[in-house]
């Protein structure tokens, strides 16, 4: 906390990029806001398109979002990530000085070092940090603090008693509607989205080994919405979605509340494994894989198996 105040009034007058992980979701972007306050000489960065909800609140509070690769490293003295720790989510903030990590990912995918580094894994959201760290929070940020929340605690169900009292805070700083912020947590998938979503299920694939259904599919978009949908009935969903530019697979993996197994483990490993990175929460985690869909999902069942 302290610390974070002298980082503040250390870097007040500087030129700072505060930069979240690409296909920035809520979470990502209220935080990247919330910190711009805070440095008044900062702008936000994120690359990719950002994920629906994240479109919406940008509009929503004006938020501008550039890109980092934009942007000239020596007009700047370094960059604030948020909401994530690693370079996979991140690949254009190599070669940047790191000045603060902010943010709730377990440390198993962490690649990045920041001169600070406020991490904490037991926080379901970064955005919930902010609403701790950040003091005068202004209306908007709080709004959209307030979204971040909801979505990253998952409709609470990563949720523990300080959420709520942050939450509570945050919704009367704003006084906000809890229906209208959900409707930006979890926004109205779009046409293409939900038949991305219904064409991910027609392909689903189970198993059922060491006690636990454990699904798998291809995605051509939405794979980490269609990992959630498969898990309100398998334990486990690893969605695999070829990246033909990059050459990898990437997957989302998600499990239910009563997976022991940490995902973020299993997706460190597969990376491990197939010359890739993984990492994330323990329910829900991701990877890049170099190597194709198939071979890339047989592993992450093997993986969860031997672990369960
Ligand atoms: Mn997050």
């Amino acid at each position: 906390m302290s610390e974070f105040q002298s980082f503040l009034s250390k870097y007040s007058g500087s030129k700072i990029a505060i930069v979240t992980h690409n296909k920035a979701d809520v979470d990502a972007i209220s935080s990247a806001y919330a910190v711009s306050t805070a440095l008044p000489n900062s702008i936000i960065c994120s690359s990719g398109e950002m994920r629906q909800g994240a479109r919406m609140l940008c509009e929503r509070l004006k938020i501008k979002v550039h890109e980092l690769n934009d942007l000239k490293k020596e007009d700047y003295e370094g960059i604030v990530v948020v909401d994530t720790s690693t370079y996979v989510l991140t690949p254009e903030a190599k070669g940047w000085r790191i000045l603060l990590i902010l943010d709730h990912h377990q440390n198993s995918g962490k690649d990045m070092n920041g001169e600070l580094e406020i991490i904490d894994p037991e926080s379901p959201s970064t955005a919930e940090m902010c609403g701790n760290l950040i003091s005068g929070i202004r209306k908007d940020v709080a709004f959209g603090l307030c979204i971040g929340i909801i979505a990253d605690a998952a409709r609470f169900k990563a949720a523990r008693a300080a959420t709520f009292e942050t939450l509570g805070k945050l919704m009367k700083l704003c006084n906000g509607n809890y229906g209208e912020m959900l409707g930006y947590a979890e926004p109205e998938p779009t046409l293409e989205a939900k038949l991305a979503m219904m064409n991910c299920m027609k392909k689903t694939e189970y198993v059922y080994a060491a006690g636990h259904v454990i699904a798998t599919s291809e995605a051509t978009g939405n794979e980490s919405d269609a990992a959630s949908l498969i898990t309100e009935a398998a334990d486990v969903a690893f969605i695999a979605k070829w990246n033909d530019r990059e050459q990898e697979t990437r997957i989302s993996a998600r499990a239910r509340p009563s997976v022991k197994v940490s995902l973020s483990d299993v997706m460190k490993e597969a990376g491990e494994a197939l010359g890739g990175a993984g990492g994330g929460h323990a329910k829900a985690a991701g990877a890049a894989l170099k190597v194709h869909t198939d071979e890339a999902l047989k592993k992450c069942v093997e993986i969860f198996i031997s672990k369960a």
